[in-house]
Formats: structure tokens, C-alpha cells, sequence
């Protein structure tokens, strides 16, 4: 820790920040045959809402075309993304979600 040109002393820290990594929404798109009741499902289950949450952020989706279920780093949120569409698959409902840089 050397004096600079004030005189006074600079000390480094011993633990810098970590520099935070970008984070991504998982948005949930609406759709005309998806039961509200499977998305409320999803919700719970892929994304640990409670009952009372997932029927807001259904409902938000269904009025407003797209929601956001979550903000997560990118690889987790290309999991959850991939999960979610991969079980609508299996169920046989079209839901859909993607992720877009959360800003
Ligand atoms: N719009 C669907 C319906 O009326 C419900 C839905 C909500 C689907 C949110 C997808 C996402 N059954």
C-alpha cells in the first residue's frame, strides 16, 4: 500500500466485487387453448410461486399477450424455458416461453 501523489495511502481491497453477470426474463407467451389451470401449475412447480402469485401472473399473460415468470442468470434461464416448453409438449397444450435480456 504505497502513499500517492496526495500523500495519503491506497489501500487495495482484498475482496473486490464480482462484477454481476447479465440476467435474463423468462417471459410465458399466451395462447387460445392452454388451460389456465395447467399455466398456474407451471408456474408453481417450475418457478415456486405460490398459488395466489401464479393466478396473477396467468391472468397478466392471458390479458396482456406475455409475462414475466422469473429473472435468472442466462443458463438457468435457458433451463427453465426449456423445461417449461418441453412438459406443455408432453401435456400436449401449445404454451410456449423464451427469455430476453432483462436490462
Ligand atoms: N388464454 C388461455 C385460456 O383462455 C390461458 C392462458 C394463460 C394460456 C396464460 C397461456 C398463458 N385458456
Amino acid at each position: 500500500d504505497m502513499p500517492d501523489e496526495d500523500g495519503d495511502i491506497a489501500v487495495q481491497s482484498a475482496e473486490p466485487a464480482l462484477a454481476q453477470p447479465p440476467l435474463y426474463k423468462v417471459v410465458l407467451h399466451n395462447d387460445d387453448y392452454t388451460p389456465m389451470e395447467f399455466v398456474i401449475e407451471v408456474l408453481q412447480d417450475f418457478f415456486n410461486m405460490d398459488s395466489e402469485t401464479a393466478v396473477q401472473v396467468m391472468l397478466a399473460v392471458h390479458t396482456q399477450g406475455k409475462g414475466t415468470c422469473g429473472v435468472f442468470t442466462r443458463d438457468i434461464a435457458e433451463t427453465k424455458s426449456y423445461q417449461v416448453n418441453e412438459y406443455a409438449r408432453e401435456c400436449e397444450h401449445p404454451l410456449i416461453s423464451d427469455i430476453e435480456a432483462a436490462n
